[in-house]
């Protein structure tokens, strides 16, 4: 074997053991007692440690055009914080061009995401374009190990309803996994003209133009459309209780309807945007109230939330500055890559979830629910040796210093974390140790999902 991490105490989603885990070119060979190393394992002692599948984040956009200027993250030091946080696979959206395939949009991503990417890697492709014979290179894009898409409902590259429904049913048809972001455009459009006119231009106005209704119908809408067509669908980023209701009672009802959260939702509330740095908080959808924040802690708890995902999509301070008079010109997005599994695991630590409901939510039910399972998100023999060696103990305060990400600030500044990760290992090679990147550069690999067909609200 090439590494033996023994003495750790291993935790799933499903249980907590003592074992030791061996790994030999990359993948987990086996789980057990007394594991012996030959001559050439490099050993490590977990004692005291919990050893953990390493994360998967469902959502980054890396070095993505947006908001009139480029994500402030590239593939290497989006996937270096990443690594540092204990995340060992990233999925980055490829924005499809006008008039471009599936596939084609996948390539021409996978030609910069590839020498730069330092963790695994897949994609969602964010869909923009379904006419003539585009559609159908949905399907083309599931045989080539793509098989999750993302429609908006909002921002000028949104589709319309017909375009979802269109969408959604192809999905069904070929094993695809439609996620969408759910805003009310026309709601937005209309407040964001009124507080302007009224000259109402702080971000608090970002948060007024876009509050929890405006979230919520959109969900209920597109949630309608996938229950009339019987297909699963997947939420990103939802941040608010109407919503959150709308997803539980369809799950009630047996219908394949999933969400996923973020940790700045689950963290802060609209009252970040009257802080004097309230244009770093702003994002799309923005963080909503106390009883959205507590409604996504139950979600979580009650089985209803099925991931948690950071959005991140970072932008420098000087590009936030922009909208200082104007709040439709604050490029949206925040941080989260490094912050994600740390957060949740902390949280857990303190005793708000079970460490194995943060496991699911943040590695587990994502392989399952985007086909990379059990390549990913497992720690069994035949997956990849993604590990998070994580010290329950260690105290840790967020700081924009600490992190590894290019971006000059953090939202999470100053946050007290109870345990920190100390080790990540991806397919077996250490790629980070206290506080230190030691990964490369191109060393991750384009991770090709299955066909992805649920059809229960089983996770
Ligand atoms: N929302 C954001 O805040 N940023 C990136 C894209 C999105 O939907
Ligand atoms: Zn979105
Ligand atoms: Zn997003």
């Amino acid at each position: 074997m090439d590494l033996l991490i023994n003495n750790g105490t291993i935790v799933t989603a499903e249980s907590i053991f003592k074992a030791d885990i061996a790994v030999k070119f990359g993948k987990i060979t086996a789980i057990g007692s007394s594991l012996q190393p030959s001559k050439e394992t490099k050993v490590t002692d977990a004692r005291g440690k919990l050893v953990l599948p390493g994360a998967i984040d469902a959502h980054t956009h890396l070095a993505m055009p947006f908001g009139g200027t480029i994500s402030a993250d590239d593939y290497f030091a989006g996937t270096r914080a990443a690594a540092c946080g204990g995340t060992t696979t990233v999925f980055d959206f490829v924005l499809q061009d006008f008039g471009e395939n599936m596939v084609d949009a996948v390539k021409r991503r996978d030609a910069i995401c590839a020498p730069d990417a330092a963790v695994d890697y897949s994609f969602h492709i964010g869909v923009k374009d379904v006419s003539g014979d585009l559609l159908d290179s949905i399907a083309d894009s599931v045989r080539y190990g793509v098989p999750s898409f993302k429609v908006f409902m909002v921002y000028d590259f949104g589709v319309t309803d017909g375009v979802f429904y269109k969408v959604l049913a192809k999905a069904k048809s070929c094993g695809a996994l439609i996620a969408v972001h759910a805003e009310n455009n026309e709601m937005v459009n209309t407040l964001v003209e009124k507080y302007i006119s009224e000259g109402k231009t702080d971000p608090w106005h970002h948060y007024m133009s876009r509050p929890e209704f405006v979230e919520g119908e959109a969900d209920e809408r597109a949630i309608q459309w996938a229950k009339s067509l019987n297909v699963s669908l997947y939420i990103v980023h939802l941040a608010n209780k109407q919503g959150l209701d709308a997803v539980t009672k369809a799950r009630d009802e047996g219908y394949p309807i999933f969400a996923e959260t973020c940790p700045q939702y689950l963290h802060f509330t609209k009252d970040v945007y009257k802080r004097p740095d309230g244009r770093n908080f702003v994002c799309s959808p923005p963080i909503k109230g106390k009883e959205s924040q507590d409604a996504l802690w139950d979600g979580i708890n009650r089985g209803d939330i099925s991931t948690v995902a950071t959005d991140h999509c970072p932008f420098q301070s000087y590009e936030k500055y922009w909208g200082k008079d104007d709040f439709r010109k604050i490029p949206n997005g925040c941080m989260g890559v490094e912050n994600m599994y740390p957060y949740m695991l902390s949280e857990a630590n303190k005793g708000r979830i079970t460490l194995n409901k943060a496991v699911e939510l943040c590695s587990t039910n994502v392989a399952k629910i985007f086909g990379c399972a059990p390549q990913k998100g497992l720690l069994q023999p035949g997956s990849d040796a993604d590990i998070v060696i994580y010290d329950p103990k260690k105290e840790f305060t967020i700081t924009q210093e600490a992190m590894h990400s290019d971006v000059d600030h953090t939202i999470w500044e100053g946050t007290k974390l109870k345990g920190y990760p100390v080790e990540t290992y991806s397919r077996g090679k250490l790629v980070y140790k206290d506080g230190e990147f030691l990964g490369n550069r191109g060393d991750g690999k384009f991770v090709k999902c299955k066909p992805i067909k649920l059809t229960r609200p089983s996770l």
